[in-house]
């Protein structure tokens, strides 16, 4: 029997596909793939590019500085066993992936002598800090904290006080505000005309006094008054490491998305040929990677594997580029088919407008769970991420 027999025919003919479906399979997963390492590495390439945020808490011991610090931001920075001691007194606190240096100063306590000893322990170290050349060293804000419930200043204090303030922008803040004197102390502070940027009362952790339990509160109202101190270049890096304000990292991200996106595409309808759509992927893995370094999340490979794949469409194809044009074209009134070959900037923008909302949103649900200490189900962020794309891209 020769080659011409129809069932070799037919079986090499299944063969055949068979080879081309599996072909195409793995250059789908590894267009996949590709993009994630892309992903991943531009995510923590654009991390490492941010200049970390210099914040110091001075206060008597017990007032709440510690306990502040790790209800604040993000990976509960003030548990012991993080960050290196400075001299006796301080300790500054840093860890991978969080771009803020903490230094924390402890043990100043009520004792005079004490007192002297870590003022000047801690003022030779800022004046250090200073004089440094190297200006990411410098000192951004000083949160001075005392006791709300102490009802009374000290003079000491306020002479250290109106001596920081000539250095660096001070915030007082006054913790565990849970009465209403906290208020009187407010005012009493206010009175003394000190050149500081802000008083805030705050209460850090829920307080349980019998059977009524007081919330917390003050600190976004902190964050944001320190934001407004802090220059431009590190507020980014602020914003990333705390993690009380979850709709101001959104804020931040759409504002930034949005003037990216009118800088890539313009505001004309310069039309990109559609067989290089996929030549928006780079854009959109920059885009991405920025918008997950503003929020300040942990990114598992898992879980950007679930985002990236529920992009790719009911064919698993390919994440950006064709596929994703093709998938969201129906949506957009107007914007025809690629029968054309052409799809205009503006359709390109409002894909692009629509991938960065949803992946907002998203960072959105992954943050909250994550400060609140719940494990994130990457099918469910999968999922939705796949109707936010919709939504957004239908609202258009
Ligand atoms: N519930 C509640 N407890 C607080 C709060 N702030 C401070 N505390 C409590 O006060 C105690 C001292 O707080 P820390 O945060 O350790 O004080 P610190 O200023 O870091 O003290 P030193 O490190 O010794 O200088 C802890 O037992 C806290 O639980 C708060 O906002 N809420
Ligand atoms: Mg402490």
């Amino acid at each position: 029997m020769g080659s011409n027999c129809p069932t070799t025919l037919l079986r090499n003919v299944v063969f055949c596909y068979n080879k081309v479906i599996h072909l195409i399979r793995d250059v789908n997963t590894m267009d996949e793939m590709n993009i994630l390492n892309d992903i991943l590495n531009k995510t923590k390439e654009e991390l490492e590019k941010m200049i970390p945020v210099n914040v110091m808490l001075i206060g008597k011991t017990g007032v709440g500085k510690s306990t502040l610090i790790n209800n604040i931001f993000r990976e509960k920075l003030a548990e012991t066993g993080i960050g290196k001691p400075v001299t006796k007194h301080l300790r500054k606190i840093s860890k991978e992936g969080v771009p803020i240096n903490i230094y924390d100063t402890k043990g100043l306590e009520l004792n005079e002598e004490i007192q002297h000893e870590v003022r000047r322990e801690i003022d030779d170290e800022i004046n250090r800090i200073n004089n440094s050349i190297n200006d990411k060293d410098l000192l951004h804000v000083v949160w001075y904290c005392i006791n709300a419930q102490s009802n009374r200043i000290e003079e000491y204090e306020i002479n250290w006080i109106k001596d920081l303030a000539e250095k660096i922008p001070v915030i007082v803040v006054l913790t565990q505000s849970v009465f209403d004197n906290s208020k009187e102390m407010e005012k009493k502070i206010d009175d003394l005309n000190l050149d500081i940027r802000g008083i805030q009362r705050i209460i850090a952790e829920p307080f349980t006094i019998g059977d009524i339990s007081i919330e917390r509160s003050g600190l976004r109202s902190l964050m944001e008054i320190t934001y407004q101190v802090l220059p431009e270049g590190v507020r980014r890096s602020f914003n990333n490491a705390q993690k009380v304000d979850i709709e101001h990292k959104a804020k931040e991200a759409r504002k930034w998305a949005l003037g990216y996106i009118t800088t890539t595409f313009g505001i004309g309808f310069t039309p990109i040929p559609f067989s290089d759509a996929a030549v928006l992927a780079p854009i959109q893995v920059g885009m991405i990677a920025h918008i997950t370094t503003i929020f300040g999340v942990k990114i598992e490979r898992a879980l950007m594997t679930s985002i990236v794949s529920s992009i790719g469409g009911i064919t698993g194809a390919t994440f950006l580029g064709r596929t994703l044009v093709s998938n969201l074209l129906k949506f957009i009134p107007g914007a025809g088919t690629v029968v054309g070959g052409l799809i205009s900037g503006s359709t390109a923008s409002i894909i692009t407008t629509g991938l960065a909302f949803s992946y907002i949103e998203v960072m959105k649900a992954v943050a909250k769970n994550e400060y609140e200490g719940r494990r994130t189900d990457n099918e469910e962020i999968a999922k939705m991420m796949k109707s936010e794309l919709e939504k957004q891209i239908k609202k258009k």
